[in-house]
């Protein structure tokens, strides 16, 4: 189609689909334009000065017609509404096989974690075919990361996690951007999507041999920073295994689910819940944790199972 011409690839799954659903709103409020304009032409040159059209009033009006206009629109354009609320479900709720990617933007920079270990900055290699889902946060202001490529971007926030899925469908290279104005260097906040062949990208990560997965890196915090001190069998805080998930009483008789922002609120402002049967004893850890550090944090107590 020649749209293509004023946009970039479309190299995920979505991106076809959104592509598709903007041309025929484009379309649609084309013919109204297109349709507006001609009767204005119409009539200014049917009723020009001078000219001997009749101009007696019409005798009575049509609700027919005006029924007629007035239900059609209405049908076609709530018609848009609903495709365009399917897509956006559908960008909203990542696939359950998504592999996750961790991102943190900052002043003006993106750093991006793969669970394997390996990291780079300001550039994303992601395989083929493999939908992949961001969890991404800020170390400062709010950011927004932008794939013009996928047809998605999403806000990244500092102070909790917001989620962007894709699944890249054409192997390439393809622009991000920060699209939130964040600073005098906004407009240097972006890299490159390397999407590569299954291959390929196996080849990258072993070429790229991190020391230790994000898995191990949490648990290397959780050692270092002496979390099981407390929360250890008979300790003085609440059991962490299987705690991902759960419904968490807390001491106020309000009840929290454990999922990543209660988990990193925990370790940053754990006065906000404290859990019921247990003393306030837990310590803040903001400016002891980088919100990568929270982040393999909390990858690793997901991976916690067993009886609490
Ligand atoms: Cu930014």
């Amino acid at each position: 189609m020649t749209l293509a011409l004023f946009r970039p690839p479309a190299a995920s799954s979505m991106a076809p689909r959104i592509d598709l659903c903007f041309d025929m709103l484009l379309l649609a409020t084309a013919l109204v334009t297109l349709g507006l304009f001609a009767t204005i032409f119409y009539f200014v040159i049917k009723y020009r000065d001078g000219s001997s059209a009749d101009r007696t009033p019409p005798s009575g009006g049509t609700w027919k017609l005006e029924a007629i206009w007035t239900v059609i629109p209405t049908l076609v354009f709530l018609g848009f509404f609903a495709w365009a609320a399917k897509l956006y479900v559908e960008i909203a709720v990542p696939p359950p096989d998504a592999a996750p990617i961790y991102v943190v933007g900052k002043q003006w920079m993106w750093k991006i974690q793969h669970p394997e270990g390996v990291s780079e900055i300001d550039a994303l290699h992601v395989p083929v075919g493999q939908p992949v889902v961001l969890t991404m946060t800020s170390e400062d202001v709010i950011h927004d990361f932008f794939v013009p490529a996928f047809r998605v971007k999403k806000d990244v926030l500092p102070g909790t996690y917001t989620h962007l899925w894709f699944r890249p469908t054409v192997p390439g290279t393809f622009h991000f951007y920060c699209s939130q104005f964040c600073g005098t260097a906004h407009s240097s906040m972006r890299g490159f999507v390397e999407v590569m062949t299954p291959r390929d990208y196996e080849a990258w990560l072993a070429g790229n041999a991190a020391p230790r997965t994000v898995v191990q890196a949490g648990a290397d915090l959780f050692r270092t920073q002496q979390c099981s001190a407390c929360h250890a069998p008979g300790g003085r805080g609440p059991r962490l295994e299987s705690l991902y998930g759960s419904t968490v009483a807390l001491a106020d008789g309000r009840t929290a689910r454990a999922d990543e922002a209660y988990l990193r609120d925990a370790l940053l402002k754990p006065e906000k819940d404290l859990v019921a049967g247990f003393p306030p004893l837990m310590p803040t850890y903001q400016g002891r944790l980088s919100e990568m550090d929270v982040m393999e944090l909390i990858v690793y107590l997901k991976t916690l199972r067993g009886a609490r």
